[in-house]
C-alpha cells in the first residue's frame, strides 16, 4: 500500500490501485475552505506522481449527509475581491488538476453536492450517486454566481437550458432527476455506493490503462473542436496506441482466446 501524506481536511487512501480522496470536514458538511482546497491540490499531486500504483481516483465526502456543501460561506462572507480572486485561482488550479490526471476519476456522491461541491463532482470523469444525494448551484441565493467552473462544466454536462434553470433558481434536484438530465451516470442505495464505484473502477483497471487515459484525454480536449479537427486528433492518438505493448497484448490475447494481462506499457 502506498504511504501517503497526512492531511488535516482530507484523507487519501490507496488500496489495490484505487485511491480514495475523502473531503473530511463533516461538521461543516465538507464545505471547501482555502486550506481544504490547498490540500486537495496536494493530494492530487500525489495521485499524479504515483501513476504506477494508482490506477483510478475516487473522490467522496466524509459522513452520511454530504459530499461537499459548497465553498465555505463562513470564510467567504467577509472576503474582498482580491481575496475572492485568490480563492478562485486556488480552486481552479485544484479542479483542473483532476481533469489533467491520466487516471480515470469517479465522484462518489454520498449526499449534498452543492455549489463548489457540484463543481468538484463535475470535474470528475464519472459521477455515481446515492439515491439520497441532492445537487444544486445555490450561488445566486448568496448573491454570487458559480465561480469554480459551474457555469461551464455543468452546462457541458446537462445543456444550457437545464444549467440555466438550476443556476438561476438555485433549487436542488434529486438523484433521479440528476440521472435523467445526464448529470450522473449511476444511482445506488447509500450503503452500496462504494461497492458500485469500486465495481466500475475494477472494470476499468482490467483494461489497457494507457488507452483509457488517452480516450479520456481526447474526449475532453477535443470536445469543443470542430468535428474534422477532433477526428484528426482521435486518429493521431489511435495510431499512437499501436506503439504500446498493451495493444500487442490485447490483440494477441484475443487471437489466443485468453484474457489479456495489461502492464500499462
Ligand atoms: N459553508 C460553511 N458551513 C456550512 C456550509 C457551507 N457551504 N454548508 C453547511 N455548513 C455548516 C452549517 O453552517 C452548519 O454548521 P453549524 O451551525 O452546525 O456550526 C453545519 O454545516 C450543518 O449544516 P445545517 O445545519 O445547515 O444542515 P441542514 O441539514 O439544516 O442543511 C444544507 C443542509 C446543505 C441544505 C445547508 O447546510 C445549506 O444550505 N448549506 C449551504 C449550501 C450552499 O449555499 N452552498 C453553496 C455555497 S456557494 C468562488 C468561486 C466559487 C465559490 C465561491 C467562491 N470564487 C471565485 C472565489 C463557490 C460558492 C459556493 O459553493
Amino acid at each position: 500500500m502506498l504511504d501517503t501524506k497526512t492531511y488535516k481536511n482530507v484523507l487519501l487512501a490507496v488500496d489495490n490501485g484505487i485511491a480514495t480522496l475523502t473531503i473530511n470536514r463533516p461538521k461543516s458538511l465538507n464545505a471547501l475552505n482555502s486550506d481544504t482546497l490547498t490540500e486537495i491540490g496536494q493530494a492530487l499531486d500525489e495521485v499524479k506522481a504515483n501513476e504506477e500504483s494508482i490506477k483510478v481516483l475516487v473522490i467522496t465526502g466524509a459522513g452520511e449527509k454530504s459530499f461537499v456543501a459548497g465553498a465555505d460561506i463562513s470564510q467567504m462572507h467577509n472576503m474582498n475581491s482580491l481575496e475572492a480572486a485568490k480563492l478562485s485561482k486556488l480552486a481552479h488550479t485544484s479542479f483542473r488538476k483532476i481533469e489533467d490526471l491520466s487516471q480515470l476519476t469517479i465522484a462518489a456522491v454520498n449526499g449534498y453536492a452543492l455549489g463548489g461541491g457540484l463543481e468538484l463532482a463535475a470535474s470528475c470523469d464519472i459521477r455515481v450517486a446515492s439515491n439520497k444525494a441532492k445537487f444544486g448551484q445555490p450561488e445566486v441565493t448568496l448573491g454570487i454566481i458559480p465561480g469554480f467552473g459551474g457555469t461551464q462544466r455543468l452546462t457541458r454536462l446537462v445543456g444550457r437550458g437545464k444549467a440555466k434553470e438550476m443556476i438561476a433558481t438555485g433549487k436542488m434536484i434529486d438523484a433521479e432527476e440528476a440521472a435523467r438530465v445526464g448529470l450522473i451516470e449511476e444511482i445506488t442505495e447509500p450503503q452500496n455506493l462504494m461497492t458500485k464505484v469500486k465495481e466500475i473502477a475494477n472494470q476499468v483497471m482490467k483494461n489497457g490503462l494507457i488507452a483509457v487515459g488517452m480516450a479520456k484525454y481526447v474526449i475532453d480536449r477535443a470536445a469543443d473542436l470542430p468535428l474534422d479537427t477532433a477526428i484528426d486528433f482521435e486518429t493521431q492518438l489511435w495510431s499512437e496506441t499501436f506503439s504500446t505493448k498493451d495493444q500487442t497484448e490485447g490483440m494477441t490475447a484475443f487471437l489466443e482466446k485468453r484474457k489479456p494481462t495489461f502492464k500499462g506499457q
